[in-house]
């Protein structure tokens, strides 16, 4: 059998905005549009994966938060609607999908023996996260593939940034000794927005584009800051500010995503592809790829 690979990892952020605006079957609320610099560069990505060759597609996503551990997707099938907490009035989607259970169950098996607490979901009614369907919606629209989700345990706020970053590594690590061992080819999503500060008045028409626009300087100018080393190939550097970054714009990289991304990949020396980089609500949203091998690695933006 040959050896399992990663063979790209995005940076998928989640507003459910994004699937609104799409007017995709699933969703109930129907809109006019909206968020386009993010729905096209999410588009010219999704397009790339047609072309890829993958087996399945592991999502790390920061809400479904576990407390005591990380928690691994455990069931073939997962089927109901998922409802967003907070605007409800634009994502009811009615999701229907594949689990890879075998290689959920294989990760979960390596994070343990690596020393950290996990656990399988095998709750038949448990409801997944809007952000593992806005991501992987917005990545695969087809849902053709098997995807994995993992939870995203709090230790930031637990206990600090750095045993965070230093679980998450970890993670990331024995996720890719199981993907190597299974022979798999696979698809990381690091589901999570960049800076994390929320407008206060939402406007009475959400795609209103008119009033979506960057709230923060100084948040954007963090933003920036970071989006530029992953241009530039400096991932050991952009996990080095993490803490730093993280509070100072009170980022959902907390929930440590990018970092279980970087782990797994072997923090990546190369420059990332760029899809766009857009506010939602006030929030730094970028969607970027890290790709192994350099003859499938472009200049996007
Ligand atoms: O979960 C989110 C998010 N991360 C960013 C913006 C809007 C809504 O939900
Ligand atoms: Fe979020």
């Amino acid at each position: 059998m040959p050896k399992g690979e990663i063979v790209l990892g995005a940076l998928a952020p989640h507003p459910p905005h994004v699937v609104y605006a799409e007017n995709p079957a699933q969703n109930e609320p129907i809109s006019e549009g909206g968020w386009e610099t993010l729905r096209w560069g999410y588009n010219r990505l999704a397009r790339k994966l047609e072309k890829l060759e993958y087996d399945a597609i592991v999502v790390f996503t920061p809400h479904w938060q576990t407390y005591v551990g990380t928690h691994f997707l455990g069931l073939p099938r997962f089927k109901s609607k998922s409802v967003d907490p907070i605007f409800p009035n634009i994502f009811r989607y009615n999701y229907d999908l594949q689990v890879d259970v075998d290689l959920s169950e294989a990760m979960c098996e390596k994070a343990a023996e690596a020393g950290l607490i996990t656990r399988m979901m095998r709750n038949p009614d448990f409801r997944v996260d809007y952000g593992t369907i806005t991501s992987c919606h917005m990545l695969n629209p087809k849902w053709d593939k098997p995807i994995i989700t993992i939870s995203s345990n709090r230790n930031t706020h637990y206990y600090s940034a750095e045993v965070m970053i230093e679980q998450a590594l970890a993670l990331g690590k024995a996720c890719r000794e199981a993907i190597e061992e299974s022979g798999k080819r696979v698809v990381l999503v690091s589901s999570h927005s960049l800076s994390h500060r929320h407008f206060v008045t939402e406007s009475p028409l959400p795609e209103d584009m008119s009033r979506e626009h960057i709230y923060n300087h100084s948040q954007y100018v963090w933003d920036m800051a970071l989006i530029k080393l992953f241009r530039e190939g400096k991932m050991k550097e952009a996990i080095d500010i993490m803490p730093e970054y993280t509070e100072q714009t009170i980022a959902e990289t907390e929930g440590g995503g990018i970092i279980w991304m970087m782990g797994a990949m072997g923090m990546p020396d190369y420059p990332a592809e760029i899809y766009g980089y857009q506010s939602v609500i006030g929030t730094g949203n970028c969607i970027a790829a890290w790709v192994p091998e350099p003859d499938a690695r472009e200049i996007v933006l």
